[in-house]
């Protein structure tokens, strides 16, 4: 390998270590190109002497690193992107004349965004938090952004409330913490008085909050948008991306530890998924609705709070979405890459929505502060794939300003007077009828706050619905001033009597605070939509997923290769987990290198778990805290486990021998590899009420 060529090295006469370069194309330079003679020393006056502040190589190094930190994105901070392309199934003529849904087999180029929202940069991946999920369309008629979240609604209906919102969320202000969590009053007290934000809280609360993988999510618009026909006729239209992958989450406990094991588990999982060509992919779903059905919904379609469930409009799968790429420099393409909801294209156009609009307005505003200037679409990761023509000149960092004399238009020098518009080509907003008087008010149309909170509760199985008790409970045990609580639970109280029951229990409320005073009354007969459910959606597939097969000394290597086998024709992979680094030789004496010592590999980490203890490795995992660990918290967290012949002292000493159900299977051959595979594809045991 190149890097591994050998160098000229010397020692200076300190001892320090020089790396000469071997050829003209590896001399190091400064940022002006002169090559650098020693990376290793500064210019002093005499060898103990004081630094010369003459040292342009010193001051060109550290100047620049100086500036390296942009500001982070003030919400969605944390994110992970990738590049990919996006496959337009059929054309979309009829109703939009968007460039990129004209052809069948079209393919686009794409970039993606996945983010959370209120921690920081440096925050772990697993906070419980909405998923930003942005897309960048690179069509060849402009860049069409998609910024949208895992999550189809928003907990509030006008872009006045943004900055109330987020300042809620993120760490309270006098203190500084807690961190990318929302477990704390000053959130509690805004949502509790924010009854618009209800609907948003049950889908928080519930495990979208908390995905397994940004592969395993759906991702949503959220807002209704338009799009209109090369006649001009417009439809509306809610964008849905359907992950391939299927859902999957975890359960809570998994994330405090994760967030532990592995701060970067969602970004690693990413990386890890598309370096080994797992592309995970999405397909891109709309629902299409008029004017009419707009008028008969029940709710306004301009209200974020509010989404049409799948039963009243299907969704109409157009393209799908593939993620080949990892980046090549986090920083020049997650970091620097700029979402706006402005970047709409021809036969795309926005709604009314009012805090689409207020987005409209912010996005490109935030960029320039955190991007420096206004020539961040001269960055290759936000540039155009398209040609650009424009007067636009100079600015900070200009990269490529307009040739010739002409920049302005119009102008008299013909064809060399640079580029003109175009009624045929160009961008047409949808003449949409407005007028009104200028006033400040909500419209009653988003007056109800429930019944869809409502609907969304009683759309989850048993389980989930636990999982959203619980997380209530959780959340608001932080909370430390006793009257949020009961405002909560007064809100829970107009959304399904016995979750407010089951949470208010829980704070050891005693007596029921009344509930809530709604503005409208809540709908009681909306109907249950199971595509709101994760866990009555499974992918019945345990493809993409990871197992934790740990291993002793001496372990069953022929029952080993049966499981790999198995495992590679599903599409899942598997990582060997011992309590050593190293190697490990099994039954046959075959070596195996170990993918994670058991301490910094447990099993939050994997889908399923395999216990193979060799015959003479037992003493070695039992004395292991780790290692009982890895199983007591696999079966807590509802996890199928295979275990081999030698596992039952484990078993038992990890406290689980007593109580094995139907979710953990003894291994011995092929036959009941495969059959452990299958039950896999459930992903979880649910059926172990714990
Ligand atoms: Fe954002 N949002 N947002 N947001 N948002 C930003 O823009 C804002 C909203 C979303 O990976 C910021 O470039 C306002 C809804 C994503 O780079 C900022 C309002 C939805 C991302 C901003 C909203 C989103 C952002 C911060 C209420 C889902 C990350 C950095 C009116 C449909 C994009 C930036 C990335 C980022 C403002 C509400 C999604 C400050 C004012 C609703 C995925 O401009």
């Amino acid at each position: 390998m190149s890097s591994k060529k050998n160098l000229k090295t010397t020692r200076g006469k300190g001892g320090e270590l020089h790396q000469q370069a071997t050829g003209v194309d590896d001399i190091l330079t400064t940022q002006q190109g002169a090559p650098v003679a020693d990376d290793q020393n500064s210019l002093k006056a005499g060898v103990r002497g004081p630094t010369l502040l003459e040292d342009h190589i010193l001051r060109d190094k550290i100047f620049h690193f100086d500036h390296e930190r942009i500001p982070e994105r003030v919400v969605h901070a944390r994110g992970y992107g990738a590049h990919g392309y996006f496959e337009t199934y059929n054309s979309l003529k009829d109703i939009t004349s968007a460039d990129i849904f004209q052809r069948k087999g079209e393919k686009t180029p794409a970039f993606v965004r996945f983010s959370t929202v209120a921690g920081s940069k440096g925050s772990p991946d697993m906070a419980r938090d909405v998923r930003g999920f942005a897309v960048k369309l690179y069509t060849k008629e402009g860049n069409w952004d998609i910024v949208g979240n895992n999550i189809p609604v928003f907990f509030i209906q006008d872009a006045m409330k943004f900055p109330d919102l987020i300042h809620a969320a993120k760490e309270e202000p006098d203190s500084g913490f807690p961190q990318a969590q929302t477990a704390h009053d000053n959130f509690w007290d805004f949502i509790s008085l924010t009854p618009e934000s209800m609907h948003m809280v049950m889908w928080i609360m519930s495990d979208r909050a908390i995905p397994r993988s940004l592969r395993f999510m759906e991702g949503f618009g959220v807002h209704t948008f338009r799009m209109v026909n090369s006649k001009g006729a417009a439809v509306f239209v809610k964008f849905h991306w359907k992950p391939r992958q299927g859902m999957q989450s975890v359960v809570w406990d998994e994330a405090v530890k994760l967030n532990g094991a592995d701060p970067d588990f969602h970004r690693r999982d990413l990386w890890d998924a598309i370096s080994r060509g797992d592309f995970p992919e999405w397909e891109l779903g709309l629902q299409v609705f008029d004017e009419d059905f707009a008028k008969r919904f029940e709710f306004d379609v301009l209200d974020a709070t509010k989404l049409i469930p799948e039963e009243l409009v299907p969704v109409r799968i157009v393209g799908r979405l593939v993620l080949d790429r990892v980046v090549d420099n986090f920083f020049a393409e997650t970091e620097q890459v700029a979402f706006c909801t402005q970047n709409i294209v021809r036969g795309i156009d926005q709604s009314e929505d009012p805090l689409l609009q207020g987005r409209n307005f912010s996005y490109l505003d935030t960029q320039l502060k955190r991007l420096g200037g206004p020539n961040f679409t001269h960055i290759p990761i936000n540039a155009p794939k398209c040609p650009m023509r424009h007067f636009q000149q100079d600015g900070h960092m200009a990269m490529h300003n307009p040739k010739g004399r002409a920049n302005y238009e119009p102008n008299s020098w013909g064809e060399e007077g640079g580029p003109r518009e175009s009624p045929e080509k160009g961008f047409a907003s949808y003449p949409q009828p407005v007028q009104g008087e200028k006033q400040r008010v909500r419209s009653p149309t988003f007056a109800d706050h429930y019944s869809q909170a409502r609907q969304f509760y009683i759309s989850q199985t048993a389980t989930e619905q636990r999982h959203m008790a619980d997380a209530l409970a959780f959340e608001l045990s932080k909370v430390k001033t006793v009257a949020i609580r009961e405002r909560m639970v007064s809100h829970l109280l107009n959304i399904d009597k016995n979750l407010a029951m089951t949470v208010a229990g829980n704070l050891a409320i005693h007596s029921m605070p009344k509930p809530a005073q709604a503005a409208v009354k809540t709908r009681m007969d909306l109907p249950a939509s199971d595509k709101l459910s994760i866990l009555k959606n499974g992918p019945d597939s345990f493809k993409g997923r990871k197992v934790g097969v740990l291993a002793g000394e001496g372990f069953d290597g022929a029952l080993f290769s049966q499981l790999e086998k198995a495992l590679e024709a599903e599409g899942a992979i598997h990582a060997l987990v011992a309590p050593h680094a190293g190697q490990l030789k099994d039954s046959s004496g075959q070596a195996h290198t170990i993918d994670e010592k058991v301490d910094g590999g447990p099993s939050v980490l994997f889908d399923a778990i395999v216990i193979l203890p060799g015959k003479g490795s037992q003493d070695a995992l039992l004395k292991n805290p780790a290692a009982l660990a890895f199983i007591s918290d696999a079966f807590n967290h509802h996890k199928f486990i295979g275990y081999g012949e030698e596992a039952k002292p484990l078993l038992d000493k990890a406290g689980i021998g007593d109580v094995l159900d139907k979710g953990c299977l003894k291994l011995k051959d092929a036959k009941s590899v495969s059959g452990f595979i299958k039950q896999c594809r459930q992903l979880r045991y649910w059926q172990r009420g714990l």
